[in-house]
């Protein structure tokens, strides 16, 4: 057997995607609130526009995304049926703290996700939770400028901590912020963070950076103190970056860039910052603003196991003119051995095994896939979805992630696929990119019944599960 008894099989949701409810049992607004569909969508969330009130003309699918504030109960019984160990989803910041500065939580938000893991735990699923899946109270972007603010520091563990106390028993892996390097290519849509014209972006961005740091080791210590048994890690967009030929300039673009990554999880793993940051912050001018303590902070409290999400690999180039293709978050030259999905992201299931020995190699602790799967537009006849292509995607990834734990020795601890049920999409926005076993009959502007459906996909992965991954036929 390849996998471990006891690994973590399962699927993986955000709040903002999939919840709705944006205004329901008090619950705040948040910057995930106020990005809308259509043309506007990418300069809001790379905060290049200042957007936050809510304007009736636009349609922002958040607010009613899948409806799983109401469905959780079948949504949840769904995932049970394929045999799910494991169900990683986030708790919304202000559905608990609705401004995010409040000294005393929300009960009724706390009560919602009380019953979501009780849920879980009727069927045995064990809950993933990310305390932050790109969302930050609006009050605190408005008020404080969001992470720029070393308050949000604060804001942020008083808001984990009371998430560790509350779900104590209940929970017990937690992520602090999901694809924490995503800040540096969609600022407002990652952490609430508006650039203003003229001002240095890199230094901005490198002082949020830092406070989502330090509050990532606080809640870490917080988390551990509050209950031993937990299990805290950071969580990386990930996907290796190759030269995109051996030409040695390209081979030094690749390394510059995968470093670009690797700061996140250097910091949060190995607890400092690496030399090479240090030098190129004191080259270009830039103070990270230490304070006293927080150097201690990040060495003594590192995550316990790091995760990551992998949809693609990608190629760097010393040669910044070259076409870029689309991908998650980074665009960068297309790889001509490679296919692309039809949202132009390019297929690499090798590129997973890469990614997954280059991060054992690096930091040597507990890896987690937390996301991986194929965005696509599927076709219902009659109540039939048959999805082969989803299956082929997902069969070739996890191959390569057998191959990591059979062949390469890595420590993988499980694997949740993005969007077991379909949601909206982060970067458009859209629901015809659909990533579901099962699929929500709603289409890009809200409408349809939302009534959920299994597509082929979801018996193939109900027996990837019963066979521990032996099965992948
Ligand atoms: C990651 C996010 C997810 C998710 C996924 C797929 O960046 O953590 O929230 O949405 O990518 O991306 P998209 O929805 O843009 O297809």
């Amino acid at each position: 057997m390849s996998f471990p008894k006891n690994f973590l099989w399962g699927g993986a949701t955000a709040a903002n995607q999939c919840e709705g409810g944006y205004d329901l049992d008090g619950r705040g607004l948040a910057n995930v609130d106020l990005i809308p569909h259509g043309k506007n969508r990418f300069t809001v969330s790379q905060g290049k526009i200042e957007q936050l009130e809510i304007d009736s003309s636009q349609y922002y699918p958040g607010h009613k995304a899948i409806d799983m504030y109401h469905r959780y109960k079948e949504d949840i019984a769904l995932f049970a049926g394929m045999g799910f160990k494991v169900y990683r989803l986030s708790i919304a910041w202000s559905r608990i703290y609705p401004n995010g500065d409040e000294s005393e939580p929300n009960q009724k938000g706390l009560q919602f996700y009380d019953k979501i893991f009780d849920e879980c735990k009727k069927y045995g699923i064990e809950p993933l939770v990310t305390l932050v899946h790109f969302d930050c109270p609006l009050h605190l972007t408005k008020t404080y400028g969001s992470w720029r603010s070393r308050k949000l520091v604060d804001f942020f563990a008083r808001f984990a901590k009371t998430c560790f106390e509350h779900y104590k028993g209940k929970v017990h892996y937690w992520l602090t912020f999901n694809e924490i390097n995503v800040l540096l290519h969609a600022p407002f849509m990652g952490a609430g963070v508006i650039l203003k014209e003229g001002e240095d972006k890199m230094a901005v961005l490198y002082q949020c950076a830092h406070h989502e740091l330090v509050a990532s080791a606080l809640a870490t210590k917080i988390g551990h103190e509050v209950d031993p048994d937990n299990k805290i890690g950071c969580m990386l967009a990930a996907g290796a970056r190759y030269p995109l030929t051996c030409k040695p300039e390209d081979v030094w673009a690749a390394l510059e860039d995968n470093r670009i990554n690797y700061f996140f999880v250097d910091v949060q793993s190995r607890g400092y910052y690496p030399s090479y940051a240090l030098k190129q912050f004191e080259n270009k001018g830039i103070t990270i603003p230490f304070e006293d303590g927080d150097r201690e902070l990040l060495k003594e409290h590192p995550v316990d196991f790091i995760s990551f999400s992998y949809y693609s690999s990608h190629t760097s180039s010393s040669d910044q003119s070259l076409a870029k293709s689309e991908g998650n978050m980074a665009h960068t030259p297309s790889n001509p051995y490679l296919k692309a999905s039809q949202w132009g992201w390019q297929i690499d299931p090798l590129g997973l095994r890469i990614t997954l020995n280059n991060l054992y190699d690096r930091y040597q602790k507990p890896l987690f896939i937390v996301e991986n799967g194929l965005g696509a537009r599927d076709e219902v006849v009659g109540e039939e979805i048959v999805d082969d292509y989803r299956i082929d995607y997902l069969r070739e990834h996890i191959k390569a992630m057998k191959d990591a734990v059979e062949l390469d020795g890595v420590d993988l601890w499980g694997y949740t696929t993005w969007g077991p049920i379909d949601l909206v999409s982060a970067s458009t926005g859209e629901m015809s990119k659909r990533y579901g076993f099962i699929y929500v009959d709603m289409d890009d502007l809200g409408n349809g019944s939302l009534k959920r459906l299994k597509k082929k996909s979801y018996n193939w992965y109900k027996k990837v599960i019963a066979t521990n991954g032996e099965d992948l036929d």
